[in-house]
């Protein structure tokens, strides 16, 4: 069975493509030739996912799973939140950290969680998915795995941070799991 995600981003596709094992084949927006940037202007994490899936869907007529995700650190206000992806600079996730560690700077307050809101959008309509992990902030980088904000993020009842866990041990836990369970729901 084939699932369509509306991403480019590499590491989205591969953690999905884990957390759904061998029964479904994960392709992305780079094997159906689309390079378009999707402009993802909305103001939630459910609008970004629909503009993706949305437009994944009518470019192929397949049904098409947007993921949207972002961190929402509770001491900045829910920052960065749908800004997650360009905090300080576009894609540059030693920058888009450094900016978050700065703002919480002497703040004892670390709370933090991970949401992904994933859409799904196929000839039967539109359907939403949500998935969150919380979880305290480092006052360092540690860990090289993962992707993104992994380094700085420690899941609760744990003690190292999701760049420090082994793929496995992320994705029985994380965000995107926990949403994808909520998918494979609906579709059974
Ligand atoms: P697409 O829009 O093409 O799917 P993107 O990287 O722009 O890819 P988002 O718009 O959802 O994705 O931005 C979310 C950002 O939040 C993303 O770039 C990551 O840096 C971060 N993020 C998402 N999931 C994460 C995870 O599991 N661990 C750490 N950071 C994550």
């Amino acid at each position: 069975k084939e699932i369509l995600i509306a991403t480019h981003n590499q590491h989205k596709k591969e953690e999905i493509q884990q957390i759904l094992g061998d029964q479904f084949k994960v392709t992305s927006l780079t094997d159906y030739h689309i390079h378009d940037e999707i402009v993802e202007d909305g103001l939630t994490f459910h609008d970004n996912a629909l503009i993706k899936a949305k437009y994944c869907f009518e470019h192929t007529g397949k049904a098409s799973l947007g993921d949207d995700s972002g961190l929402v650190v509770e001491a900045l206000d829910g920052r960065p939140g749908i800004y997650s992806a360009r905090y300080a600079g576009n894609h540059d996730f030693a920058k888009n950290m450094a900016k978050v560690l700065e703002e919480l700077k002497g703040n004892e307050n670390r709370k933090a969680y991970f949401i992904t809101v994933m859409c799904l959008v196929d000839e039967t309509g539109v359907n939403y998915f949500e998935g969150r992990v919380y979880g305290n902030l480092t006052k360092e980088i540690r860990g090289e795995k993962g992707f993104g904000y992994d380094p700085i993020f420690i899941p609760d009842h744990y003690d190292i941070t999701f760049a420090e866990m082994k793929a496995e041990e992320k994705n029985k836990i994380s965000h995107r799991k926990k949403a994808i369970e909520q998918f494979l729901d609906f579709i059974r």
